[in-house]
C-alpha cells in the first residue's frame, strides 16, 4: 500500500474516538479557545500571585533505607526521598502544541516513598506472557461499536491504532496529522500495521498499549503503574535540577545517551544514535538508579491524570508534597473534552527540532484509550515490608 493511500485510508478510519476527535476541527478550535482563556487567566493574575517559575532547585535528598527482601526480577530499588520536581520553560521547545511550555512549572519540592521499578520498558515478550496467561485483548485490537460512535459509518468501525509515517518532504511542524495516521490492524502484535509482526522484536518495548492495557498488565504482574512523581524521582537518578537524566549536555563524552531522533523531522531519521526508529530496550547507559531508557525510546504511561496546571496547584498549597497521586480529574486546555493521563520520557521521535521531552523534568500527555507505536510503559512495586526509616542526607 502506498504512503498516500495509507494516509487517505487512515483519515477515513476512526480511532475509537481518539483519531476521530483529532480530526474534528471543532475540538481543536474549542481547545485553542480554552487555552486562550487559560492563558488570559494566567496573564491577568495579580502581580505577586504568579507561580514561582524558575524556583531554585535544591539537592535531592534520597532516603537510605532498603527493603528487606531481594529485588524482584528485572527491577531496581528506588530509594525515595525529597527532590525538586519540574522543569524550566527556557529548556523546552514548543512542540507545536499549545499548553506544553508551562505545564512542568513551577519547580516544587516533592517526597516519595521508596519503591521497586522495572529497569526497562515492558517488552513484547513480557507482554506476550501476560496475554497468553490471561487471554487479554488490548484496546487497539477491539472493534469500536456503533453504540460508542453512533454517527460513524459502519465501514469506519475498524480496530487499529496510530502509526508514525515519515513525510516525503519537509513540512511545517504545526500539524501532527502530517506524520501520524490511523492504521487499520495496527496493534501490539503488528506495530506498524497488519503486515508487520514481532519476529526479532521480542526485546523491543511493547507499543500500542492504551492506559487500561498497561494497568491490566501491571495488575497481572503484581505491580502498578508509577505516579508521575515516582517516575521523575526515579528518572533523575539522585541528581538534581539537570536537564537530562545524565547531566546537562545532550551528548555525554560525544556519545548519544538515549534513543531519540536525529536528522530532519519528520522526513528522515538518520539513526546517528545507533537506531533509526524504535530500539530494543537497554541499549544505552543506565541512569544513577540503574534504569534504562528513562529518556527516549518509547513514552511511558504514569498513573496521574494530566492537568496543565497540576504543578501550579501543588506549589500553591505549599510545603513538600508527600507521595502525590496527581489531580482528581483530568484537564488539558488544548483538548478539554479528552481524558488524559501523563506520559513521561519522550520517544525515538523526540528531537531538538520539535519535541524535547527527553528532558527529564518535562511532561507529556495522552487520551487514555489511545496507543501509538511510540508509547509503552514500565511498572513499579511497593515492597511488602520496608525498613523505611527515611534517613535523609
Ligand atoms: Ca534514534
Ligand atoms: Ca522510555
Amino acid at each position: 500500500m502506498s504512503k498516500d493511500r495509507q494516509r487517505s485510508q487512515g483519515r477515513k478510519n476512526p480511532a475509537k474516538g481518539k483519531a476521530l476527535t483529532w480530526v474534528l476541527g471543532l475540538v481543536v478550535v474549542a481547545g485553542l479557545a480554552s487555552w486562550a482563556v487559560y492563558e488570559q487567566r494566567r496573564n491577568s493574575r495579580p502581580k505577586g500571585d504568579e507561580p514561582s517559575t524558575g524556583a531554585a532547585v535544591a539537592p535531592t535528598r534520597a532516603a537510605t533505607s532498603r527493603p528487606s527482601g531481594p529485588a524482584p526480577d528485572g527491577m531496581a530499588w528506588i530509594p525515595g526521598g525529597e527532590f525538586s520536581m519540574g522543569s524550566e520553560s527556557a529548556s523546552e521547545s514548543l512542540c507545536g502544541q499549545p499548553g506544553v511550555t508551562h505545564d512542568a512549572q513551577p519547580i516544587h519540592r516533592v517526597y516519595v516513598d521508596g519503591f521497586w521499578m522495572d529497569k526497562t520498558e515492558v517488552t513484547n515478550e513480557e507482554f506476550e506472557k501476560f496475554v497468553k496467561a490471561t487471554g487479554y485483548v488490548t484496546v487497539a485490537e477491539r472493534t469500536p461499536t456503533q453504540e460508542e460512535f453512533p454517527t460513524a459509518p459502519p465501514e469506519n468501525l475498524v480496530a487499529g491504532s496510530t502509526v508514525f509515517t515519515p513525510t516525503d518532504r519537509p513540512v511545517p511542524l504545526n500539524d501532527m496529522f502530517q506524520w501520524w495516521r490511523y492504521e487499520k490492524g495496527a496493534n501490539w502484535r503488528h506495530p506498524t500495521g497488519p503486515d508487520s509482526d514481532l519476529k526479532g522484536r521480542e526485546k523491543y518495548p511493547v507499543v500500542h498499549v492504551a492506559y487500561p492495557d498497561a494497568e491490566a498488565y501491571a495488575k497481572w504482574a503484581g505491580k502498578r503503574l508509577p505516579t508521575e512523581a515516582e517516575w521523575e524521582f526515579a528518572a533523575r537518578g539522585g541528581r538534581a535540577g539537570e536537564i537530562y537524566s545524565w547531566g546537562n549536555e545532550l551528548k555525554s563524552g560525544g556519545k548519544w545517551m538515549a534513543n531519540i531522533y536525529q536528522g530532519r523531522f519528520p522526513v528522515e531519521d538518520n539513526g546517528e544514535d545507533g537506531f533509526a526508529g524504535i530500539a530494543p530496550v537497554a541499549q544505552f547507559p543506565t541512569n544513577g538508579y540503574g534504569l534504562y531508557d528513562m529518556a527516549g525510546n518509547v513514552w511511558e504511561w504514569c498513573s496521574d491524570w494530566y492537568r496543565a496546571d497540576a504543578y501550579e496547584a501543588r506549589a500553591q498549597s505549599g510545603g513538600v508534597a508527600r507521595n502525590p497521586q496527581g489531580p482528581d480529574t483530568p484537564f488539558d486546555p488544548a483538548e478539554p473534552t479528552e481524558k488524559k493521563r501523563v506520559h513521561r520520557g519522550g520517544s525515538f521521535l523526540c528531537t531538538d527540532q520539535y519535541c524535547t521531552r527527553y528532558m527529564v523534568g518535562t511532561r507529556g500527555k495522552g487520551e487514555v484509550t489511545t496507543g501509538s507505536n511510540h508509547l509503552g510503559f514500565r511498572c513499579v512495586k511497593t515492597p511488602d515490608k520496608q525498613t523505611q526509616t527515611v534517613a535523609v542526607h
